[in-house]
């Protein structure tokens, strides 16, 4: 339990009032065997069954009844045999009476229970994401394993959605305590930085921050200097005098809240001439698209105008040319920015993304676009008081891209100066990222500040 006892049960009647009739079904997650049952993953538990039930232990189910508005939590007290490997544990039933859930009763039941109501009412489930889940609901309902996923509720997801989209102030507190974490971890990382190190050095480091902070890294960090490849999760690289680091990463608050913020420091210390004309193009674009956030814009137009943004400054070092808007509609810049400017983020450092990414950011007014670099924007959709979400442009020279385009000769080839871009090749990426909290008239930078002004970044390394 986080929370008090009202939020849970607030949100429970709440989800039950909004499905109005039948049985919703909210599985938590099972531990995950590494490479043999007893040996597992760090255990991270499903974020819905967290968000209604605020209990982080394995093998649990909640089952809220919309018929009788009851809240039952399915799952078995530890055994003797158990607490002599685990030590004593708080009974769960005292667990579930602390979050206002007076019903429990053993695994076993669950399957009686649902068999009750299943020719009756609708069984409504979320779209599992693991095969453990998966069956579960496959033995519950009665569904083959392929049937089940596209089974899943719409209504219940919408409702899903739209309770956990809005953030309480007691959950922008669990963020702010995620980037008090995250920001130690990074200042960590840009102090320490520095010609010779590997870049596993660095993800060691950050990772003690974690877990001295008592929680730990939200998502596999990344740490490269290989900032264009989007995701790259390697550290053994040796960081060398004249290269940009790319740091994206943060910490779990107490409570499972996630931090990600990214930043690009130069390994000297000091970044060099051409290193400075494409940082500040992105932080440019960074604060452009902080000015527009209030509610109801468009998300995709925040994104949109970061864009321009990035393509302007592209142009004016002679990277791009021709009309900027005209360069942005056919895609262009997306050579440089292939990824979306940003996503939800709360209990999960993607929220919600297991829902589905278009039942999450976009909604029937705004749908995805199916052009590159804009197919991967998260969200869309307008934004209300109470979203948190992600601002994170970058420019990134990806050889393998640049390649591709310039020999297909792709239709936004008329704005892309092939020549110039090519001596960029060997430059990396650069990626800045914050959190903001949408407000009743604007936004508010969730947590502390971490620094990202190049002198800033400088004066730290030095
Ligand atoms: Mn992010």
């Amino acid at each position: 339990m986080f929370f008090d006892k009202e939020t849970y049960v607030n949100r429970r009647s709440e989800l039950i009032k909004k499905i109005g009739s039948g049985i919703i079904v909210l599985p938590g997650n099972s531990e995950s065997a590494r490479n043999f049952k007893a040996n597992t993953y760090f255990f991270v538990q499903d974020s819905s069954f967290l968000y209604y039930m605020g209990i982080n232990l394995p093998d649990l189910v909640l089952v809220l009844n919309c018929e009788t508005g009851e809240s039952i939590l399915f799952g078995n007290e530890v055994s003797l045999e158990h607490t002599i490997w685990i030590g004593p544990q708080e009974p769960l039933r005292s667990k579930a009476y602390n979050v206002g859930v007076y019903k429990v009763l053993s695994f076993d039941k669950l399957s009686d229970y649902i068999k009750d109501y299943l020719n009756i009412t609708k069984i409504h489930f979320l779209p599992p994401y693991r095969i453990s889940t998966t069956l579960l609901l496959s033995n519950l309902v009665g569904l083959s394993i392929r049937e089940v996923s596209v089974n899943s509720s719409k209504e219940l997801i919408d409702a899903v959605v739209s309770q956990r989209e809005i953030k309480s102030s007691e959950e922008i507190d669990e963020l702010e305590q995620a980037i008090g974490i995250t920001k130690e971890m990074h200042v960590k990382v840009i102090s320490k930085a520095k010609p010779g190190l590997k870049e596993s050095d660095l993800v060691g480091a950050l990772e003690s921050s974690a877990i001295s902070a008592g929680g730990r890294t939200a998502y596999p960090p990344i740490v490269s200097i290989q900032g264009q490849i989007l995701h790259n999760i390697n550290y053994t690289n040796e960081l060398r005098r004249g290269q940009l680091l790319l740091g994206d990463f943060g910490g779990l608050s107490s409570s499972g809240y996630a931090g990600d913020i990214t930043r690009t420091i130069p390994v000297s210390g000091k970044f060099s001439a051409k290193q400075k004309e494409i940082y500040q193009i992105v932080l440019d674009a960074q604060k452009r698209a902080i000015e527009m956030l209030e509610p109801n814009v468009l998300y995709r137009d925040v994104h949109l105008a970061a864009c321009y943004k990035l393509a302007e400054g592209l142009k004016d070092l002679g990277l791009m040319k021709g009309d900027v808007k005209d360069a942005v509609a056919t895609g262009a810049h997306a050579l440089f920015f292939p990824h979306g400017l940003g996503h939800m983020i709360g209990l999960d450092v993607h929220d919600m993304e297991s829902l589905g990414e278009n039942n999450v950011g976009y909604d029937t007014e705004v749908l995805k676009s199916e052009q590159f670099g804009l197919k991967s924007l998260r969200l869309g959709k307008r934004l209300k008081e109470g979203f948190t979400i992600t601002v994170e442009p970058g420019i990134y020279f990806i050889p393998e891209l640049f390649h591709e385009w310039k020999s297909n000769n792709v239709e936004c080839a008329p704005f892309l100066n092939f020549p110039t871009i090519e001596s960029y090749l060997d430059f990396g990426g650069v990626r800045i990222e914050d959190e903001y909290v949408i407000t009743r008239s604007g936004s508010n930078l969730i947590g502390e500040y971490i620094p990202k002004e190049i002198s800033e970044i400088e004066q730290i390394m030095n």
